[in-house]
């Protein structure tokens, strides 16, 4: 399996959801401010029409875009890690839901905040979405250790990824306790540790 992603990115959801997993993977990042193609040369586009990460080809040679199917898929292959719960169950409509929000309601509303053409109203009203949207995750966290049930899943993966872009467009999570608190709890774990080391987000000595 390779998984294409951009550093600090959504892809580094995935990216911990294999190192939690336990996978033999590969990985390539790809310039996305640049002429988007793959740090070995090749034009990323030819991979993914879509063009963006996080984008997974397996090892058949079958190409899975979208963060949530690709978690998901990830997280199935190995059951004993439950990073995610069995399908079928409740817990796992319940992850779902938390993946749908995660991606729509926050990271989408990330989006304007990076993005050198929107309008400072367009930013202005994402900034207010999002405090509506952390005040909210923060109460349903409250002093909870993770999203569902009492293991860490790809939703937690998912929204530690999202909470980290706060700092690169002036949105201080200290704020709400409880997501600072949950912040660095997930930042803590080796699996997570080791991705962002992977990604150059951290020093690797
Ligand atoms: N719907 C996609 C969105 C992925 C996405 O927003 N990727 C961003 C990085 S976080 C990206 O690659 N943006 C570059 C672009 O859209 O051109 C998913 O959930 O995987």
């Amino acid at each position: 399996m390779k998984l294409y992603y951009a550093p600090g990115a959504c892809s580094l959801a995935p990216h911990i959801v294999l190192e939690e997993g336990g996978f033999t993977y590969e990985s390539e990042a790809i310039d996305l401010r640049g002429n988007r193609t793959t740090s070995s040369g090749k034009d990323f586009s030819e991979i993914n029409p879509k063009g963006y990460v996080p984008t997974l080809v397996l090892d058949d040679g079958q190409v899975l875009t979208e963060g949530p199917a690709i978690n998901q898929y990830l997280a199935d292959r190995v059951p004993e890690k439950k990073l995610v719960p069995p399908n079928g169950s409740m817990e796992r409509y319940r992850l779902q839901e938390w993946l749908a929000f995660i991606s729509t309601e926050l990271h989408k509303s990330f989006s304007p905040l990076f993005n050198p053409a929107a309008s400072d109203d367009w930013k202005k009203a994402s900034m207010e979405t999002l405090d509506r949207r952390l005040t909210y995750i923060a109460q349903q966290l409250g002093s909870k250790q993770f999203l569902v049930g009492d293991n860490f899943t790809i939703a937690d993966a998912y929204l530690f990824t999202v909470l980290g872009w706060g700092q690169y467009v002036g949105l201080d999570i200290g704020k709400w306790p409880a997501l600072k608190e949950y912040h660095s709890r997930i930042f803590m774990r080796p699996a997570v540790q080791a991705t962002l080391k992977a990604e150059g987000l951290i020093p690797s000595a």
